[in-house]
């Protein structure tokens, strides 16, 4: 069968699923035969996590954010509150950051702790992307790094990694996402915004930015990212540091 008409069967039977009696659990075992039930699916509301991911998976895999034109660039964007920084990271500020590492482990052929150069040494990619907050504010803002699926191809990511788990210097703020998300082209480890270096608020010196979800999905600070087959180990067991917040939170 061809991958169109695959796909299409596939998403026909979770919507002629999802709308009968027991759609749902239908849903769920359709969504389950292709891998596609998110690590909170447990919930209250797992039935309906799984129908929203797996039918963003299978209809709009390789679909692309929208970008804005630089006329469209909020000014002022808007920074999210986020932490009094604690010593260490100050102690790493006032060095520039120079000394600021990310180490990548897990399910890779090569452990790898690069610097803030390592990485501006990669491709880069400039965007322009909206960041809305599932809070309901939002702003326009062109993001420069480098897209996560580089680091992952120079690590050497190994083919049973099913996530990505990213994690901040802030201590309860950490996320995961899919590998449909972290080789994406428009999910980027950042430095840059709006033609300046990441300012603080903003999550410098380096920031995910993964702009098909939410923006609590683009996790400030970062220290650490790590390729596994299961988010059970961490945290809940529900991939996210915000078991309040949908895991997949795709837009
Ligand atoms: N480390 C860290 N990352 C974070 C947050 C945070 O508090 N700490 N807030 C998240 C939330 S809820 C949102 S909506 C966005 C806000 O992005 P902004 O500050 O660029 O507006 O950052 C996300 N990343
Ligand atoms: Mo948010």
């Amino acid at each position: 069968m061809s991958e169109i008409s695959r796909r299409q069967l596939i998403t026909r039977g979770l919507a002629a699923a999802a709308a009968g009696l027991s759609g749902l659990t239908a849903a769920n075992r359709i969504a389950g035969r292709y891998g596609l039930i998110p690590p909170d699916a447990g919930g209250i509301y797992g039935p309906g996590e799984t129908l929203t991911y797996a039918a963003h998976r299978l209809l709009t895999r390789n679909s692309l954010a929208r970008e804005f034109s630089r006329s469209e660039i909020s000014n002022p964007p808007f920074a999210n509150e986020t932490w009094p920084p604690r010593d260490d990271f100050k102690r790493l500020q006032a060095g520039g950051f120079r000394d600021w590492k990310v180490s990548v482990d897990g399910l890779v052929a090569q452990t790898a702790s690069l610097s803030l150069d390592d990485i501006r040494r990669l491709p880069v990619r400039s965007q322009i992307t909206q960041i809305a907050c599932e809070e309901g504010w939002s702003y326009v803002g062109e993001f420069t790094g480098t897209p996560l699926a580089e680091v992952l191809r120079a690590v050497g990511v190994l083919p049973q990694a099913r996530y990505i788990v990213y994690f901040s210097i802030q201590p309860d703020w950490w996320d995961s996402i899919d590998m449909a998300d972290a080789w994406h082209p428009q999910t980027l480890l950042t430095y840059a915004m709006n033609d300046a270096d990441l300012s603080v608020p903003f999550g410098a010196p380096l920031r995910l930015r993964v702009p098909r979800q939410l923006g609590y999905k683009s996790i400030k600070y970062i220290t650490r990212l790590t390729a596994t087959d299961s988010l059970e180990p961490f945290g809940k067991g529900n991939g996210s540091s915000q078991p309040d917040y949908a895991w997949y939170a795709g837009i």
